[in-house]
């Protein structure tokens, strides 16, 4: 329930929000697989209500587990499985199971939603299965947040054997699929036991799909816990891992400037976050991107594209967490939903001559800063933190990996213009903010290390990128 299961020499799981499986298919081929990844969130595969305009957030109200959404049918996931697996792309679902939809109307396949009633017959359940209606409104009483209705959602009776059984038998039907385990969603509104509980329930992992015997799902909680409330992630440690929210909060700050780079030296437990084998940690998530869920103000998004590079490059540099990239589509107001066409049909990804998605799609882990600091992390393997420096004033900062990879940020008025002490074996070295290797050539800029491991920094304060990194998988 803490092993990926990722592939050797791979790291990093991008959520691909909102697409379809077929696209996530494709560009575990393509693109995700070639470049280090280790794996893909998915959206909810399971049947949910459909809302007037569409907003995103119809995902959040299943109706059924059928696993018919606007990302695609039951075979088109499978097929999605099946060929992320067969390149090494980990597939983990996001599962809604606190709650069902919270209005009346028909799923994405078709069945009823009938909440006036209790009803939800393509399960099936009924009015046993639910908690008795409230509305949370104290997030100091954990009874109320975990037994009352999240925003109005039909809140699921989790401590009862019939409906754990049903969520257990939706996962293990992703599990049969292939999937490596699970995004969980609302985990704060459940008790423990309760999700201890459906979790024991579940099969090991597919060996059809290149598991090895005995291989538990990968689970990562979502628990909002950014201090202060009554429930806490310690309540969840001992199910699997936590979505790190401070992590995103800290994070944020700190490359919005609000707090000094040097600070970063102990980011981590230091910090107060949970141990590091426990933490799923992220810049941003589908949420508080938007201005849902928690956060706060200061979560960086690809709206604030250099700050965000900036803080998703120390993200992957930096040993602690298991990363989660989001990547997004483009959006003005928080309830607008995905790229659709008139029909409500998703759109897929398209991509320009550089490799960047159009129609809708933003893509941040197609930005080159981004996919060229996964290198850079699957470079840096286990290799230590070493060798760290900051100026004067603490904005600016550089580290090593070992011998392995070096990287430096400055957030300072003005730039770095001195050599610095990199650990790595001499050489020139392709810079991978600036541009890839590619043959025995880099597309941008380079960095020479000479014979004692130094080399010459040159980062202005206003250049477009605020980091620059090398490392030995990168070396010309
Ligand atoms: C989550 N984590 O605990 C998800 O990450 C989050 O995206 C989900 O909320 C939430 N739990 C429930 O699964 C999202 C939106 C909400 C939306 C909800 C249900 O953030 O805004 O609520 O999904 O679709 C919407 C309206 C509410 C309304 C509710 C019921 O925004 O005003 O009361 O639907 O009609
Ligand atoms: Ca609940």
């Amino acid at each position: 329930q803490w092993d990926t299961h990722w592939w050797s020499g791979r790291s990093g799981i991008v959520h691909l929000f909102e697409w379809k499986w077929n696209d996530i298919a494709n560009e575990c081929e393509t693109f995700l697989a070639p470049n280090g990844y280790a794996g893909v969130q998915t959206s909810p595969p399971s049947e949910n209500l459909v809302i007037g305009n569409r907003p995103w957030w119809e995902r959040y109200q299943p109706v059924s587990y059928h696993l018919n959404t606007r990302s695609g049918d039951r075979n088109a996931f499978a097929d999605m499985v099946r060929r992320c697996n067969a390149v090494g792309i980990r597939i983990y679902p996001d599962v809604v199971i606190n709650h069902m939809a919270a209005g009346d109307g028909y799923g994405t396949g078709g069945s009823e939603s009938r909440v006036s009633q209790l009803s939800f017959p393509a399960v099936p359940y009924g009015s046993n299965d639910f908690n008795p209606r409230c509305d949370i409104t104290n997030y100091n009483d954990p009874y109320q947040v975990r037994n009352c209705w999240l925003v109005g959602l039909s809140d699921l009776k989790t401590g009862s054997d019939y409906v754990r059984q049903k969520i257990a038998d939706f996962l293990n039907d992703l599990i049969s699929l292939g999937v490596a385990g699970f995004r969980i969603d609302a985990v704060k509104h459940m008790w423990p036991a309760d999700v201890q509980n459906i979790v024991s329930r579940l099969n090991n992992l597919n060996t059809n799909h290149g598991f090895p015997a005995n291989a538990r799902p990968f689970i990562t909680q979502e628990v909002i816990d950014l201090g202060g409330e009554a429930i806490k992630k310690d309540e969840y440690l001992h199910i699997g891992t936590i979505t790190e929210f401070r992590y995103s909060a800290e994070i944020g700050r700190v490359f919005r400037g609000y707090d000094l780079l040097k600070y970063l030296k102990n980011f981590g437990e230091g910090w107060g976050f949970m141990a590091s084998a426990s933490a799923l940690t992220f810049v941003d998530n589908h949420d508080n991107q938007r201005g849902h869920g928690a956060g706060g103000a200061n979560v960086l998004t690809y709206k604030v594209s250099k700050n965000y590079k900036m803080a998703t490059a120390f993200h992957l540099a930096w040993n602690y967490g298991i990363p989660r990239i989001m990547s997004s589509f483009a959006f003005n107001d928080g309830d607008q939903g995905p790229p659709a066409d008139g029909y409500g049909n998703l759109k897929s990804p398209e991509f320009n001559s550089e490799g960047a998605c159009t129609n809708g799609w933003v893509c941040e882990h197609r930005w080159r800063q981004i996919y060229n600091m996964v290198k850079f992390r699957n470079a840096a393997g286990g290799a230590a933190v070493q060798n760290w420096w900051e100026n004067g004033s603490g904005k600016q900062i550089a580290f090593s990996r070992g011998n392995r990879a070096f990287i430096a940020f400055n957030l300072d008025s003005y730039g770095i213009n001195q050599n610095l002490y990199t650990g790595l074996p001499a050489g020139t070295y392709c810079e991978i903010a600036s541009g890839s290797k590619s043959g025995s050539s880099c597309t941008g800029k380079t960095i020479t290390v000479d014979g004692s491991g130094n080399a010459y920094i040159d980062l202005p304060h206003n250049a477009d990128d605020g980091f620059v990194a090398i490392h030995v998988d990168a070396k010309l």
